[in-house]
């Protein structure tokens, strides 16, 4: 028996401000695309069931864009007779429970849309255990525990939409998010397959047991070589290589070039100009570090000119890690209470250091901007 498992597909996430000649947020419509290249796949490998392990929906209020592309891909696999499950992750969960889920509305469609407590679903010789997101960590982490695979069903999955500890933040630190201990797989283990969400890059924390990722990079964080759906073969043993196939998942390519040293360059505009010619940029969000960079050059850099060298890029970012201003008198050190506040507000998927230095740079700027 087959099936194909697919998680944090985030419709109705928008990012940037590039829209089509409709007006259409370009990231948004790149989302929408990568969802129906998933049912693509999805309607090709013909599983008996498709699961989506949370992160179907950006928010808990999807916009009529949103729906409407959630509910043409699920009227494909519909008319294809394929069973689409799927469980809320933290992104769709109200704060509050709120009267009109989202996911009700799914199910109507047909749609087998877990939110609010767990559910037990059956398709044939296949249990699925759909344990959605929920506010309360403990909760959810006594959903999980509790469990048990359906003595009855040939084939038994779990689905569940939560970080475990140990494993890579990306996606970590959103709101709602919830991370449970790493210990917990283990009470699920007798699962044939446990289909987890959460995070958005392709993990394997055990043998059977997988995050396929989300299907695009929603943010610098992400750093997955590949976006894919994974298709499992509950037939095979857990250790074979038939049990696990990875379909990838075209996304819009994100490219972080090597830093420039901006103290070994004389005209930074030609430099950073330079970096546009770099192959397979065409269409991509393109960041450029620079280390090294004064206020003063940084300010100096030809905005124009470098827009048009990276034309065919559909966004550039620059990086500056500046040096400090004034040098040549002695800097005062940022204070030990600084470093704390802003290490314990860390972004998802920013790096610690990174963002801390940065927030120490603007200090020590704005201390000697008032002369402090
Ligand atoms: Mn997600």
């Amino acid at each position: 028996m087959k099936i194909v498992h697919l998680s944090d597909s985030h419709l109705g996430w928008r990012d940037l401000h590039h829209t089509d000649a409709e007006g259409h947020n370009l990231r948004e419509q790149d989302v929408y695309d990568a969802f129906a290249q998933a049912v693509d796949r999805v309607l090709e490998l013909e599983p008996a069931v498709a699961i989506h392990s949370g992160d179907l929906f950006e928010g808990y209020h999807p916009f009529s864009a949103a729906l409407g592309v959630a509910l043409d891909q699920v009227e494909r696999l519909r008319a294809a007779g394929i069973d689409f499950a799927v469980i809320a992750g933290n992104h769709e969960t109200p704060r509050v429970r709120a009267i009109a889920h989202p996911f009700s509305l799914l199910e109507r469609f047909g749609v087998h849309a877990v939110h609010g407590e767990p559910r037990r679903l059956r398709f044939g010789d296949l249990a699925v255990t759909a344990v959605p997101h929920s506010n309360d960590p403990e909760a959810m982490a006594g959903w999980i525990t509790a469990a048990e695979p359906d003595a009855d069903a040939r084939f038994n999955v779990l689905v569940a939409h939560a970080g475990l500890e140990g494993l890579a933040r990306v996606g970590a630190g959103e709101p709602g998010a919830v991370e449970l201990p790493g210990e917990l797989l283990e009470q699920v283990a007798s699962f044939d397959y446990i289909a987890l969400g959460h995070l958005h890059q392709l993990d394997r924390p055990r043998v059977n047991a997988v995050y396929p990722g989300s299907l695009e990079r929603l943010n610098w964080g992400d750093q997955a070589r590949r976006k894919g759906i994974v298709e499992v073969d509950l037939d095979a043993e857990p250790l074979d290589d038939a049990f696990l196939t990875v379909h990838e998942i075209e996304g819009r390519p994100r490219t972080r070039l090597p830093a420039l040293d901006a103290s070994k360059v004389d005209d930074l505009t030609k430099a950073i100009s330079r970096l546009a010619k770099t192959k397979g940029l065409e269409g991509a969000i393109v960041k450029v570090p620079i280390a090294n960079v004064s206020f003063e050059k940084y300010g100096a850099i030809d905005r124009r000119r470098i827009g048009e060298a990276f034309a065919h890029c559909l966004h550039l970012e620059l990086e500056p890690e500046f040096v400090e201003a004034g040098s040549g008198r002695p800097q005062p050190a940022a204070p030990a209470e600084l470093r704390d506040f802003l290490s314990r507000r860390v972004p998802a998927g920013v790096e610690a250091e990174v963002f801390v230095g940065r927030g120490e740079t603007y200090m020590t700027r704005a201390a000697e901007d008032i002369g402090a």
